[in-house]
């Protein structure tokens, strides 16, 4: 059976399990959920929520860093193997989220905008009660879910930008984050980091452009990440 990789519209998550399927050459689908409507097949299919989850046959592999390790296992990477790559990784996936964090404290002021980034722009009839119903809804919930885990608001930007500022210093020498070729850590950074900058071929290209909110929120990351566009030309 091919492997079917369960995915939301926009989520660096799973854009980093696609870049790795993607440029290791495995043949895959993809199952798109919308996020909140994902929770009940998601949890029979893996046992928790969060996407992506790969299946493979019979396996189901939960969480972006295990279907790395199952490509690295079981396929040939199209990046260098690496120990260092695998911490760095570790690290970024835990600002991934926080840069997340970032992004929806800001598009949540406005629900509708919040719903087309999740959607990635996604239009017709559903789509609108998605925004205008589900997201108004939900609002409220997340935002205090985000105050409770930050309760610094301008600590997920902050941070993020930190964690940017290092990847640019260690990109410095040789243009890879470890060693002088392409890892696990490239890949992450490039994928979770995505929406900082939109590159194109990324999953927000065109959203980012049109959408106000998410452009505004952008302006605040001009000159930041630029490494990301040229990330995307080799993606
Ligand atoms: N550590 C996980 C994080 C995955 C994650 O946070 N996924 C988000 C989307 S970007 C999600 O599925 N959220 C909804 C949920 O957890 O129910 C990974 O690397 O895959």
């Amino acid at each position: 059976m091919t492997p079917v990789l369960h995915v939301f519209p926009f989520s660096n998550f799973c854009e980093k399990a696609q870049w790795a399927l993607d440029c290791s050459g495995v043949e895959y689908e993809t199952r798109v959920h919308w996020p909140g409507l994902h929770a009940k097949k998601i949890m029979t299919l893996s046992g928790q929520t969060s996407v992506p989850v790969l299946e493979v046959d019979s396996r189901i592999i939960a969480g972006s860093a295990a279907i790395l390790d199952w490509i690295e296992a079981d396929h040939a990477p199209g990046w260098t193997v690496s120990d260092e790559a695998r911490a760095w990784e570790d690290r970024l996936d835990e600002v991934g989220g926080v840069l997340r964090a970032a992004l929806f404290t800001d598009l949540l002021r406005d629900p509708p905008s919040m719903a087309r980034l999740l959607l990635a722009g996604a239009r017709g009839p559903k789509a609108w009660l998605y925004a205008n119903a589900v997201m108004r809804m939900a609002a409220p919930k997340f935002r205090k879910m985000l105050a409770a885990a930050y309760p610094d608001p301008s600590a997920p930007e902050r941070i993020s930008k930190e964690m940017l500022a290092e990847i640019e210093a260690s990109m410095a020498e040789t243009g890879h984050i470890v060693g002088d070729s392409f890892t696990r850590a490239d890949l992450t950074a490039a994928a979770l980091f995505f929406p900082v900058v939109f590159p194109d071929g990324s999953p927000a290209a065109a959203l980012g452009r049109f959408d106000p909110a998410y452009a505004s929120w952008r302006k605040r990351w001009v000159g930041l990440g630029n490494w990301l566009g040229e990330a995307y030309r080799r993606r």
